[in-house]
């Protein structure tokens, strides 16, 4: 059997978890990573019709054997059913409602803080992170009150799901720094949730080699924002 291809931009944004969920189960995996210089390029061979395999013209995009998918949920879906246990349509439909809370709500809003040219005016900026960490913690709080009773929502061990929850806080950690960690101790059962999934000996690999990429997004302005961030965030609680 081939290997799982995933092709996706060199940064976190919609890849980042379906990559994570392939080193949770130690598949190894082609990990194909368009620059995210890139984009513009990628968008004219859509337009010109030289990327005839790719359904709706966007990455993230998965092969594996003789399915080849775009667009996120689907995918996340496809290797839920493919790598997970049996599971009542109730459950499944559960494991899709976080899929997609997190996916739609934790993970694609960066891009309002992100796709802004970093010289923008200091209160806007403040006022967009700040929201976008209460955003966070509403949506890790409703995430909190729908956990049951097991470590992860796919039971004892993680569903595909459970590596959305866990790149979207550990993402939030990496961008966020501590003004997230104090956010995050707010939701205990989240907290340990993505503590478990970071001790893990391969997402720990992960990391450890540098396997993660630093940008979120494709803008340009990011890197630039982001070292801007922690300071405007201490501010903003004075
Ligand atoms: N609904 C799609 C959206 C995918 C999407 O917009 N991907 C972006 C990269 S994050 C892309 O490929 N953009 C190409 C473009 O904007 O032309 C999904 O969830 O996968």
């Amino acid at each position: 059997m081939a290997a799982p291809v995933l092709r996706y931009f060199d940064c976190r944004s919609r890849g980042q978890a379906i990559r994570f969920v392939f080193a949770w189960h130690d598949i190894a995996f082609e990990d194909l990573r368009v620059p995210v210089e890139s984009l513009g390029e990628l968008r004219d061979r859509v337009r010109d019709g030289r990327e005839p395999e790719l359904p709706f013209g966007t990455l993230p995009w998965l092969r594996w054997d003789d399915v080849a998918l775009g667009e996120t949920l689907a995918i996340a879906g496809y290797l839920e059913a493919r790598l997970g246990p049996t599971r009542t349509p109730a459950e499944r439909a559960r494991l899709d409602m976080v899929c997609s809370a997190t996916h739609l709500d934790m993970q694609a809003p960066y891009r309002e803080l992100f796709w802004k040219p970093d010289t923008h005016p200091e209160p806007a900026l403040r006022a967009v992170a700040r929201g976008l960490l209460d955003h966070l913690l509403r949506r890790l709080q409703q995430l909190e009150s729908l956990a049951g009773d097991t470590p992860f929502f796919g039971g004892a061990s993680p569903a595909v799901a459970d590596l959305f929850v866990y790149e979207s806080i550990d993402r939030a950690r990496t961008v966020f720094g501590d003004a997230f960690e104090q956010t995050l101790r707010r939701t205990p059962q989240m907290l340990a949730l993505a503590d478990a999934i970071d001790a893990h000996a391969h997402i720990a690999a992960c990391h450890r080699e540098a396997r993660v990429p630093y940008p979120v997004t494709a803008s340009p302005s990011e890197r630039a924002l982001r070292e801007r961030l922690p300071e405007l965030l201490e501010e903003s609680r004075e």
